[in-house]
């Protein structure tokens, strides 16, 4: 095709350009987070994942943490204080990496550090946040219970006051970090409201046994929370907060590195696919010379480019405080749908190989399986932007 020469080359990555959008700062820190993915990371994740077990997960979060990675759009504390945007392209290359080391990440930086920095004391804040935030500290979020997923409201696990203390008793359910976590932030009902707590993991009562057989998010540490009468001093609740609305405004930092995080996983597959297509020779041809092929590469990259701006615009919003949790709703539903049809269509394009662990088309695609799921379901945020748009709720 002929052109200007003036005009900058077309990038089968980039097709629409979405990198002029970013700053030089932005770009920067993509490519550290980039480097540090392909340098400690890619070489052992397969392999990390095939045997569902990170080897020095610990260290991993170090290193994470001497990068700014954990907390990194908090300020103070230790925190690296970047912007919105900043985090989420972090997020998409770790993403790009596994969704199980984007899930460390965002556990303990938009969940468990946020909960303690949003509503925390400042005993809270000064005792776990620097050490969270260079990963010498590992948190955990306590919310779904076993019999309640997305409804967290109906949650059992209670919180008693005896004396001048808190008596933790409950379960909690699909926990990320749980087993290696140093803090678990457990959210519990009270006579009152929903509270949360910040519980040292080795407060006598807790337990946290890892969940086992997962075919999905195998690089990554879930586990079942056990509170046994767990006993609390008063300065172990979060007092900043009470009700849904605690565990809910957690959320939605996490879902907004996830929006972002699933385009990374995402661009990995699109990226295997091409290269794959490009190499394999079928009927004298590489197939990407078939017109079926390229219709699929053509989709893959239609949505993934349409992810990819609405994961910056939702950033640029969120960066500017205009950043709505309808808004979160929207772009954690399209994202991670259209990720893992784009990671399933990749796979095709790969045949046989497609379900070997050797690309890593089929790992990010059973790890979207987890991503569709937690933080809110397809089916919830579904509800919450037909509410958003009817008036009604239809939760119930
Ligand atoms: P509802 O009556 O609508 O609201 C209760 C209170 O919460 C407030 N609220 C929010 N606040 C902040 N952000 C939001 N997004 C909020 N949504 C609601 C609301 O204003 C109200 O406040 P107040 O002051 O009036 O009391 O609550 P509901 O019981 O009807 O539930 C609504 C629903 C279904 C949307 C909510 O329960 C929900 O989001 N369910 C999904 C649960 C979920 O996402 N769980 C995730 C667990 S953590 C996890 O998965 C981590 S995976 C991490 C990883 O490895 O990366
Ligand atoms: P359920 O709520 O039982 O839902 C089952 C199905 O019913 C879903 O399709 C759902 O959409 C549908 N459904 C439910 N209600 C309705 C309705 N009203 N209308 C229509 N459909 C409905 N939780 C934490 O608290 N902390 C963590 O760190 C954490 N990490 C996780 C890590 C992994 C790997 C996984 C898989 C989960 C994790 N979770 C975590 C739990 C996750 O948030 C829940 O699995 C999720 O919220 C869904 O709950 P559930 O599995 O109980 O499904």
């Amino acid at each position: 095709m002929s052109r200007e020469t003036t005009l900058p080359p077309f990038h089968p990555l980039d097709p629409a350009g979405i990198d002029d959008l970013l700053s030089p700062d932005e770009k920067a820190v993509r490519a550290a987070v980039r480097r540090l993915c392909a340098e400690q990371i890619d070489p052992h994740v397969a392999d990390w994942f095939e045997r569902g077990q990170i080897d020095d997960i610990r260290g991993l979060a170090m290193e994470l943490g001497a990068m700014g990675l954990l907390g990194m759009h908090l300020d103070g504390y230790g925190c690296a204080g970047m912007s919105a945007t900043e985090y989420g392209l972090a997020c998409l290359e770790l993403e790009a990496t596994d969704s199980g080391i984007r899930s460390l990440v965002s556990v303990q930086g938009s969940l468990a550090m946020f909960a303690i920095w949003r509503w925390g004391s400042e005993e809270q804040k000064s005792e776990w946040l620097p050490r969270m935030a260079t990963g010498e500290a590992i948190g955990c979020f306590g919310l779904t219970e076993p019999d309640f997923g997305s409804d967290p409201g109906s949650m059992r696990t209670r919180a008693r006051k005896d004396g001048a203390d808190w008596v933790l008793d409950g379960r909690k359910m699909w926990i990320t970090n749980g087993s290696i976590a140093d803090v678990a932030v457990v959210w519990a009902q009270t006579d009152d409201k929903i509270r949360g707590f910040v519980v040292p993991t080795n407060t006598p009562g807790f337990a946290a046994p890892e969940i086992k057989h997962k075919q999905s998010l195998r690089a990554s540490v879930t586990s079942e929370l056990i509170l046994d009468g767990v006993r609390l001093p008063e300065s172990a609740v979060l007092p900043d907060v009470s009700g849904l609305k605690g565990p809910l405004s957690c959320l939605n930092e996490a879902r907004y590195g996830i929006l972002w995080g699933a385009m990374g996983a995402a661009r990995s597959s699109l990226e295997s696919a091409l290269s794959y297509a490009n190499d394999r020779i079928q009927f004298d041809k590489p197939i990407s010379a078939f017109q079926l092929t390229q219709q699929k590469l053509v989709d893959m990259n239609l949505e993934y480019t349409k992810g990819l701006l609405l994961a910056l615009h939702l950033g640029r919003r969120k960066d500017a405080g205009l950043l709505l949790p309808e808004q979160v709703s929207l772009g954690k539903l399209n994202n991670v749908r259209e990720a893992l049809e784009i990671c399933r269509t990749a796979r095709t394009i790969l045949g046989a190989n497609g379900i070997s662990l050797e690309y890593p088309v089929m790992r990010h695609a059973n790890n979207l399986e987890s991503v569709l799921t937690y933080e809110g379901t397809v089916e919830m945020h579904t509800l919450v932007l037909g509410q958003a748009m009817t008036g009604q709720a239809a939760f119930r």
